[in-house]
């Protein structure tokens, strides 16, 4: 039997701006998802948008040839810096097509391999930084001296602009249009935040022009590959919105995924103690080299099990490309409609994960259970062919950093009450979240 989508109640105008929570959106839709169930409809300024909130319905829309990726609402606003570059593009844009042929064998298993050396020596900094403070507390309590060899520098201007111009698309994306208007200062600060990052970006290009290097990177790429459908190369605009692009993309949702890893390994101890050891046999007193991140199952279970429980791209948008129906023809759904797959919410189905769907238990992604999962169970990298490119070097990148600070370092909270707070703009992430880092005493 064919039912009506539910819709919260509405007030005039403004439809159901009042079921947002503006300072952490995924909140909001949580709520409404355990009042309304597996489909909700509300209407935000006039644009109404569907929310997904099952394993079934997100499958359903996982299906490239009837729904394609929406970029509206804070997507449509970052299109502001990274315009038709791969994350932003909308579906018909030439250079979307051109730079993911481009860019796909770039971003391979292979090819990241290539990467390990440049990941383990940022890595590595990383990890001297933290054995520093050991250094400094010393020096410092022991002799009154500050070697200074360890200090939070201020933020970069970059990593600045970044953070506040994200956040403030997602503003943006809440504000109505007349009072974005009136807010020429905000808007003003938002535009030099972008133009400060296009310049950055521009000189990396024309720098890597002038100077060129051995080393065959993604920039190499973009420079001097030619499609090979169309023959053409990327155009310098379509190179600097593509480095925007990684920047955005791969910098936030690895971090978070970081730092929520980080918060579940300390809130289980037991966890925690299992990836240590299976860290130490594997490595056996060296760093972390290549071949050993496959050897590691529990590491792998412990990263898709925070992925599920804190995906940090939290929901992704689709427009139906023609009128359908939805769960067995039980809702109608038009053509051009904005279908929103609440991954945040979905990857908790009870149906799917039973009761304990709410807990961290990365048992449950071992000895084969996980590729037995009903499809589309996990999505945290989206779907289809606009699905993250830079999965595998963010699984890597993730990989190599979390076993070698677990090899050398056991973590704890600042503040032993701790409880998992969120942070939203763009993407997810732990909020104030501190932790303490001690050299592991038998670290071999
Ligand atoms: Mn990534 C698209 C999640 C790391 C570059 N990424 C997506 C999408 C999700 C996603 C979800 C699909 C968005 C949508 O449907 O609108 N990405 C992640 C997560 C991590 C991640 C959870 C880390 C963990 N992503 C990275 C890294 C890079 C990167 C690292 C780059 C080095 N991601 C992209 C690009 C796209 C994308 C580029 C857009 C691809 C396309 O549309 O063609």
């Amino acid at each position: 039997a064919q039912s009506k989508i539910p819709q919260p109640p509405t007030l005039p105008f403004i439809g159901n701006v009042a079921h947002l929570d503006r300072e952490l959106p995924i909140q909001g839709f949580t709520l409404l998802a355990q009042q309304y169930g597996e489909i909700y409809l509300i209407d935000i300024l006039g644009r109404k948008l569907i929310f997904l909130n099952t394993q079934e319905l997100a499958n359903e829309v996982s299906n490239d040839a009837a729904f394609r990726k929406g970029v509206v609402g804070s997507l449509n606003e970052v299109r502001y810096l990274s315009g038709d570059g791969l994350f932003t593009a909308y579906e018909d844009e030439p250079n979307w097509a051109i730079a993911h042929r481009l860019l796909l064998p770039a971003f391979n298993t292979m090819a990241i391999r290539d990467m390990m050396e440049d990941m383990r020596d940022i890595c590595s900094q990383l990890l001297l930084k933290w054995e520093r403070v050991a250094l400094d507390t010393i020096a410092l309590c022991s002799m009154s001296y500050r070697l200074n060899s360890f200090y939070t520098e201020n933020q970069p201007a970059f990593a600045a602009a970044m953070t506040d111009f994200l956040k403030e698309c997602y503003i943006r994306s809440t504000r109505p249009s007349f009072m974005q208007a009136l807010m020429s200062g905000t808007t003003a600060k938002w535009e030099s935040d972008a133009k400060f990052m296009t310049d950055v970006a521009t000189r990396i290009l024309n720098d890597r022009r002038e100077n060129p290097i051995e080393k065959k990177d993604l920039l190499d790429t973009m420079l001097y590959s030619k499609d090979p459908k169309t023959g053409q190369g990327l155009s310098d605009d379509a190179i600097v919105k593509n480095l925007l692009t990684f920047l955005i993309a791969g910098h936030e949702t690895s971090s978070g995924l970081m730092s929520f890893m980080t918060y579940y390994l300390i809130k289980n101890p037991e966890t925690m103690r299992k990836l240590q050891a299976e860290v130490d046999e594997v490595l056996g007193g060296q760093p972390v080299q290549y071949q050993d991140l496959s050897k590691m199952p529990y590491l792998t279970a412990v990263i898709r099990e925070t992925l599920r429980l804190a995906p940090t791209a939290p929901m992704r948008m689709v427009k139906s490309l023609e009128d359908t129906y939805l769960a067995k023809g039980k809702y109608f759904v038009k053509a051009g409609s904005s279908l929103i797959v609440n991954t945040w919410v979905y990857q908790k189905d009870p149906k799917v994960w039973g009761e304990d769907a709410q807990e961290f238990r990365p048992e449950r992604m071992l000895d084969g259970k996980f590729e037995a999962l009903p499809p589309q169970s996990w999505q945290p990298f989206g779907f289809g062919m606009r699905g993250c490119i830079g999965r595998p070097f963010a699984w890597q990148e993730v990989s190599l950093v979390m076993a070698s600070i677990l090899r050398k370092f056991d973590l704890s909270f600042v503040d032993p009450t701790y409880n998992l707070e969120l942070k939203q703009a763009l993407t997810v992430k732990p909020k104030d979240l501190f932790i303490r880092a001690k050299l592991r005493h038998q670290a071999p």
